[in-house]
C-alpha cells in the first residue's frame, strides 16, 4: 500500500523527498494541488474542501497513510481530515512533530516562526506551543510573498534574497533563539535565511521531523514494505511545467504528472 502525501505545490515535494531517503521501499503517491495553489491566502473552508477531494483520491487508490505535507493544509483541515477518514488510514500533519522537536530541544525560549496567512492567522502553532508546557514565546509572523516566490523558482538569487533579508527584519522577529519554517516551501530558501543570520540562528524546517514521524508510525503499526521495487506518481490537479520542473529535480527526470 502506498504513502499519499500532499501540497498545493511542490513545497511537499521537499518532505516527500525526506521520506524517500529514510523510507527508500516505500511506495508514494504525491499529489500537488496546482490548480489551487497558493493555499496561504484561502480561506479555511476553500483548503479544507480542496484536502478533502485529495483524501479522497488518495483514499481511492489505497493509500496507508495520508501525510499533509502543507502547513496551510493541516492548520485548516487536519482535524476535519481526521474525523473523515476515521479508521481507514492514518493522517500525519506537519505542525505536531515540529512542535515535539522544538519545545524539546529549545524550552524556555523565544522562538520565531515564519509562514504562510492561514498558518500565522490560525494560531495553531501558538496554541501547540503553549500545550506543549514548555515555556517557549512563540513570535509568528506572515511572509505571504515566499511561497509563490519559491513556486515560481525565484529562490538563490538577489531578488529572493531582498524579499528574504525584508521580512527578516521586522520587529516582530527580534530577538529569537530559533527559527521555524512553518511552510514546506521554505526549506528550498533555508540557505539564503541562515545566510542572513550569519549561519548563527537555529533554523527548523519540518521534512526530517514528519518523515521520522512516518517511520515511526509505520514501524509501530507494522505497515513497512518490505518489497523493493518501490514505485512513485505524481498527480496534479492542472498541468504546470514548474510543478514538473521542480519533481524532477527532487524526484528523477522520469517522472510523468498525472491529472485529477
Ligand atoms: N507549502 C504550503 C505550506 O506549508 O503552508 C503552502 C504554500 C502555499 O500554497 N502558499
Amino acid at each position: 500500500k502506498p504513502i499519499g502525501i500532499f501540497d498545493s505545490g511542490i513545497g511537499g515535494l521537499t518532505v516527500a523527498h525526506a521520506i524517500k531517503k529514510i523510507l527508500p521501499n516505500e511506495n508514494m503517491i504525491y499529489f500537488g494541488d496546482t490548480a489551487h495553489l497558493p493555499y496561504g491566502d484561502k480561506s479555511e473552508a476553500a483548503i479544507q474542501a480542496y484536502s478533502i477531494r485529495i483524501a479522497n483520491i488518495l483514499l481511492q487508490k489505497g493509500c496507508k497513510v495520508i501525510v499533509i505535507a502543507c502547513n496551510s493544509a493541516s492548520s485548516a483541515a487536519y482535524e476535519l481530515l481526521k474525523e473523515y477518514v476515521r479508521k481507514d488510514t492514518h493522517i500525519i500533519n506537519v505542525i505536531d512533530p515540529m512542535v515535539a522537536l522544538v519545545a524539546q530541544q529549545f524550552p524556555d525560549r523565544n522562538i520565531g516562526l515564519i509562514g504562510t496567512k492561514r498558518t500565522v492567522q490560525s494560531g495553531v502553532y501558538t496554541r501547540k506551543i503553549q500545550e506543549a508546557g514548555k515555556g517557549i514565546t512563540l513570535h509568528s509572523l506572515a511572509t505571504p510573498l515566499l511561497a509563490p516566490m519559491i513556486e515560481e523558482g525565484f529562490f538563490n538569487n538577489q531578488i529572493s534574497h531582498e524579499i528574504i533579508a525584508q521580512y527578516l527584519s521586522d520587529p516582530v522577529l527580534q530577538p529569537i533563539d530559533g527559527l521555524i519554517l512553518a511552510c514546506t516551501h521554505y526549506p528550498l530558501i533555508k540557505k539564503e535565511i541562515g545566510q542572513f543570520y550569519q549561519n548563527k540562528m537555529q533554523i527548523f524546517d519540518s521534512s526530517e521531523v514528519v518523515a521520522l514521524a512516518l517511520k515511526q508510525y509505520l514501524q509501530e503499526h507494522d505497515l513497512l514494505n518490505g518489497g523493493h521495487n518501490a514505485q512513485d506518481h505524481f498527480l496534479v490537479s492542472d498541468y504546470t511545467e514548474s510543478f514538473e520542473q521542480s519533481a524532477r529535480m527532487f524526484f528523477h527526470e522520469s517522472v510523468q504528472l498525472e491529472k485529477h
